[in-house]
């Protein structure tokens, strides 16, 4: 039919794929995808989401973003996954198309789009994690996931601007970071959920990653993360850990996770995909389609509680 857009969802892409990808889903469903532009990367490259609902007012959002880190590739493969299979089962299934009535869908596929690109260029660069911001000590990049302002600088990070977790010259130093926090702190009052994509260590982290903060409804986010451990389980058998990060691994800081918490979104969860270290990074693409399948379930059942909320 006119509304099938021909892609491969179970193969990585490089981000000029990923771009056709989503203004061809926009083509496919004008009725309900829009584009939204939001920010500029350092290199000066478009940051956008696909706003994904039915028109109305007063209504709640989603946030998901995907690929704030440059090489966990499955994440920005699982956020093409989860818009192709909402707007599917949106046709077939009313509690779905109940759920697009009542609230928009705020994905973005991939938001380290320079460091995303760098992955792609040699196999050298493979395994690159931050953005491309130059350092004042000679190394390129600052970790997304350590800039923001939640207790930023203080956990789990290293001011070497050579390391993999420098969290920048200070809170929301860098333009992917400013983006996000400016776009979502505008609309956080509507947010119900917000879910941000990595991998790997098959985790469900909840607020916060500083050990001596715990969030309000901390009891209420195991409960729902549980479950959400419970239907992943359900559909190919793997095992997701379900904790804040300084009880199953190690304390961070200046998430954009924590961050949201911080701004009274009260579900929020970093996914960590598949799978436990085997590939760690290196996810071979048979395995795209289980992952995503099972972590599509556990998003989707945070998302059923919020939205019963
Ligand atoms: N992990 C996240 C990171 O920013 C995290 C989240 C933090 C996991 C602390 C465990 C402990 O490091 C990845 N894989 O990026
Ligand atoms: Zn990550």
């Amino acid at each position: 039919s006119a509304n099938r857009v021909d892609y491969d969802y179970f193969k990585y892409h490089r981000m000029e794929e990923i771009t056709k990808w989503k203004s061809d889903m926009v083509a496919a469903h004008k009725d309900l995808v829009k584009l939204v532009e939001y920010g500029k990367t350092y290199e000066n490259r478009t940051i956008d989401l696909l706003k994904i609902g039915f028109k109305g007012q007063n209504k709640k959002i989603i946030w998901m973003d995907c690929g704030i880190h440059a090489r966990e590739w499955i994440a920005p493969a699982f956020c093409q996954y989860f818009v192709k299979t909402l707007l599917e089962s949106s046709k077939t299934d009313p509690k779905v198309e109940l759920m697009l009535r009542n609230m928009d869908f705020y994905v973005t596929p991939v938001l380290n789009v320079d460091g995303y690109m760098f992955t792609w260029t040699n196999e050298t660069n493979r395994l690159w994690r931050k953005n491309r911001t130059p350092g004042s000590c000679g190394c390129f990049g600052t970790d997304l996931n350590r800039n923001f302002y939640s207790n930023w600088g203080t956990k789990g990070v290293s001011f070497n601007c050579c390391s993999n977790t420098y969290p920048g010259q200070g809170p929301v130093s860098e333009p992917e970071a400013q983006a996000l926090t400016q776009f979502v702190g505008n609309i956080s009052d509507n947010v119900l959920a917000f879910l941000t994509i990595h991998s790997y260590g098959q985790l469900l982290l909840i607020p916060y990653g500083h050990p001596e903060v715990i969030a309000p409804n901390h009891d209420q986010l195991m409960e729902v993360g549980l479950a959400a451990a419970e239907a992943i389980e359900k559909v190919h058998g793997m095992k997701y850990k379900v904790g804040t990060s300084p009880t199953i691994l190690y304390p961070n800081s200046g998430s954009s996770r924590d961050w949201a918490r911080l701004q009274g979104i009260p579900y929020t969860f970093t996914f960590e995909l598949r799978d436990n270290g085997t590939h760690g990074f290196l996810l071979p693409q048979e395995q795209i389609q289980p992952a995503c399948e099972e972590a599509y379930s556990g998003a989707m059942t945070i998302i059923r509680h919020a939205h019963q909320e």
